[in-house]
């Protein structure tokens, strides 16, 4: 089934010319409400009538997360803060989160798109979800449970923690479907195991995303479950989950392009790449009325194709994620950047800011440990001393990155110098 045939199925021409009109209306929208993008398109000498269809796109200038910073919180809405009905964050570089803000509409559209999505993987109103990306500030969790409650699921918000009542509602309820991060998944596929639940479950379907993972994963879970596995991806700058998704054919995953219009570009000269070559991906927002963003660089890899799909869509499709042009790591479907623990750290005093992450992944669920080196002063022989800083610091490095960390000092001048760029992480988390 096709939720919305008439967009899904639309014909490239009919398409772009829709994109052509949605972003001259959009081009204009901004330059009148949203200084920053005036600003940019003076320096640049266009205006908005300079663009008139979806080719024009090349003439804009791009935004980065650091534009979203340096305007944080709500300096790049479009609209009075009065009709903002939602704010959602994820992980900045430094110490301010990426703060998104959305409309009544804007909560709407993204619903659609995640319904969409949902149709796409096969669920319909019958189906059980069970959502078990976080709730909260993280898009997952909200994204998810508004678009499975659209399309007319019984919609279960699990949210993450508790994973043996996870599985016995799992199946008290009968959940034909569940939606969460793929090492998550994993990590349910075990206690489904000790709890020797597989036969008594009906879980036919999962909606997987939020971080990378592979074919093989995919594969692998679905062999172990006995379900099909979809990859679903979005960011919260976006909107959330609901950018793009693969259908049952899992050759790529389609892109909604009549509300997020997708670009690849050169990381390095940001110039256009042909179909089917890899580079950063680029999102304007369309539709998007209260923070649109217009060529914002994702700095995740992937290259597009753009020929129908066996599955009757034409929206294009993005290949599974090559990686990503800067240093996020994504641990536990949180985003971290090593730079947020440099920043935690300095703002300490105690500690030198030489340090190292190393992340790995134990019982298919992510760990951080940081290893810390103590300033000679404050190093000392006292063990109460040295628990009293190991908790401080967990405690500074927790609320900074809003997960569990497991801190390990170490002494002074004991990490490895590096002569060129410093080794911050070592990932030891393979993904097969
Ligand atoms: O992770 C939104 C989301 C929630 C997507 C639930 C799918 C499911 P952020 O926290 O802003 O938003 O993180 C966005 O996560 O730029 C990618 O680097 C990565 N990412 C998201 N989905 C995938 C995926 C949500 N399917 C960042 N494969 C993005 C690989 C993914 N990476």
């Amino acid at each position: 089934m096709i939720w919305n045939e008439s967009r899904e199925c639309m014909s490239r021409d009919e398409m772009m010319t829709m994109q052509g009109k949605r972003l001259a209306k959009q081009v204009n929208n901004v330059y009148h409400n949203v200084e920053f993008y005036r600003k940019k398109m003076q320096q640049l000498g266009i205006e908005p009538g300079d663009i008139t269809r979806i080719e024009d796109i090349s003439k804009l200038p791009y935004t980065t997360k650091d534009d979203l910073r340096d305007n944080y919180p709500f300096g790049l809405l479009a609209v009075p803060q009065s009709q903002i009905v939602r704010v959602h964050a994820s992980s900045g570089t430094t110490g301010k989160a990426t703060v998104v803000s959305y409309t009544r509409k804007d909560i709407e559209v993204w619903s659609e798109c995640v319904t969409r999505e949902l149709v796409m993987c096969g669920l319909g109103i019958d189906d059980v979800i069970q959502v078990a990306y976080g709730y909260g500030l993280f898009t997952g969790g909200l994204g998810l449970h508004y678009g499975a409650e659209n399309l007319g699921c019984t919609t279960v918000p699990m949210s993450t923690g508790n994973t043996k009542r996870l599985v016995t509602m799992m199946e008290d309820f009968g959940a034909t479907a569940i939606a969460c991060t793929p090492s998550y998944l994993l990590h349910i596929g075990e206690v489904i195991e000790e709890m020797n639940a597989l036969d008594r479950i009906k879980l036919k379907v999962a909606i997987c995303g939020a971080e990378p993972w592979t074919e093989t994963m995919r594969l692998q879970i679905e062999e172990k479950l006995h379900i099909h596995a979809h990859d679903i991806y979005g960011l919260s700058e976006i909107c959330g989950p609901g950018v793009a998704a693969d259908c049952i054919y899992h050759k790529g995953l389609h892109v909604q392009e009549d509300h997020y219009y997708p670009e690849i570009v050169s990381p390095d000269t940001l110039n256009p790449i042909a179909d089917g070559e890899v580079g950063e991906l680029v999102f304007t927002t369309l539709t998007k009325e209260g923070m649109p963003l217009i060529r914002y660089r994702t700095k995740d890899l992937t290259s597009i194709d753009r020929t129908p799909c066996e599955c009757g869509r034409t929206l294009p499709r993005i290949s599974r994620f090559k990686g990503r042009t800067d240093d996020m790591l994504i641990i536990r479907g949180v985003n971290v950047f090593p730079s947020q623990v440099e920043a935690a750290l300095l703002e300490m005093g105690e500690v030198t800011p030489h340090y190292l992450m190393i992340v790995d992944r134990v019982n298919n669920l992510d760990t951080l440990e940081v290893q810390v080196e103590v300033e000679e002063r404050f190093f000392s022989d006292e063990v109460k001393e040295l628990e009293n800083l190991t908790k401080k610091i967990s405690a500074v490095l927790q609320s900074a990155l809003q997960i569990a960390v497991k801190v390990k000092l170490v002494e002074p001048r004991s990490l490895e110098r590096s002569m060129g760029k410093a080794v911050r992480v070592i990932d030891k988390r393979k993904l097969v």
